[in-house]
């Protein structure tokens, strides 16, 4: 690999490698800033990443938030190598030039440090947060069911033992209130927000917290569609696409269903990526960099269609 970086990003990194490596990545490249959006329970840094031409144009932006699960590995990995993609294609690669000519490329690799670290050091397969939940023995929140649409609903638990554990309050987790600041803070501006998770091979729309389809779902579908067919069309891989609560299962709380109902972003999606259970949460790194081109490939279809 390019021995210039801080890391090799077709490998598997700890929260402190990926932050050192946005750090040297800010510091040595002039499309990039960083900043501290909020620290986890355990105080780590929540950072994102943003990469623009001209911060002053107040471009639309496409927003990523990646590893709010733990163990999905994939995602914290997949949207690092989009930032190198992006940041080396720059001015080289037309079809990158012009989308960072278009848009503000913003992302929250690693959305929860703490479960993230602890994934490493003690459980590889660890899901939430690592809040401690009081009067229980049981450690972590699910962030996925901490925000307030449906808060509390279907395909949450309000048992500290329940990897659906959905807290004691929407927004209860530092957390979830850096993401939902983070996407508040760029109101208006978010053409597209995407939760990054695995695994499952699926492009999912709200809603979540039912089955009822949205509004705009034509419109989502649409998009969806252009972003899974140039996803398939890179190595065959096969995807699913639709409303989470049609398509996967009702999840009451998540953040798809935030940024879509109450911040407004009508192309808010989660997207999961490969495998569908061979590795699972566990996929071996030599399948990094295909997961995560094929990722790219139908990323830039999509917001090209939107
Ligand atoms: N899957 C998601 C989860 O939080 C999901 C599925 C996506 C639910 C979007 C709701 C909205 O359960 C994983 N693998 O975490
Ligand atoms: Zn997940």
């Amino acid at each position: 690999y390019n021995d210039d970086k801080a890391i090799d990003v077709e490998n598997y990194h700890t929260y402190e490698e990926v932050m050192a490596y946005l750090a040297e990545l800010a510091s040595t490249n002039p499309l990039v800033t960083t900043m501290v959006a909020g620290s986890s329970i355990e105080g780590r840094d929540i950072v994102q990443a943003t990469i623009s031409s001209d911060l002053s144009a107040n471009k639309p932006i496409a927003w990523f938030d990646c590893n709010i699960h733990a163990r999905e590995w994939i995602t914290a990995a997949t949207c690092v190598w989009i930032i190198d993609t992006i940041t080396t294609g720059y001015g080289s690669d037309p079809e990158i030039t012009a989308l960072v000519d278009q848009y503000d490329w913003k992302f929250v690799p690693i959305a929860n440090p703490d479960g993230y670290a602890f994934s490493w050091t003690n459980d590889r397969l660890w899901r939430k947060n690592r809040a401690v939940n009081p009067g229980s023995v049981c450690v972590g929140v699910d962030l996925n069911r901490n925000f307030p649409v449906g808060f509390g609903g279907t395909g949450s638990s309000n048992g500290p033992c329940s990897e659906t554990f959905h807290g004691a309050a929407e927004f209860s987790e530092p957390e979830s209130i850096t993401l939902k600041n983070l996407i508040a803070a760029d109101a208006g501006r978010v053409k597209t927000a995407i939760s990054m998770h695995s695994y499952s091979q699926l492009w999912l729309s709200s809603y979540s917290y039912s089955s009822a389809l949205p509004a705009e779902y034509p419109e989502m579908l649409r998009a969806m569609r252009a972003g899974v067919d140039a996803l398939t069309a890179t190595y065959g891989t096969v995807y699913d696409y639709g409303s989470t609560g049609t398509v996967l299962y009702i999840a009451s709380g998540t953040t798809t269903d935030h940024y879509y109902k109450n911040e407004g972003v009508v192309h808010s999606y989660t997207i999961e990526l490969r495998d569908t259970g061979l590795y699972g949460f566990e996929l071996p790194p030599r399948l990094i960099v295909p997961t995560a081109i094929e990722t790219w490939n139908g990323i830039k279809a999509f917001i090209n269609a939107i």
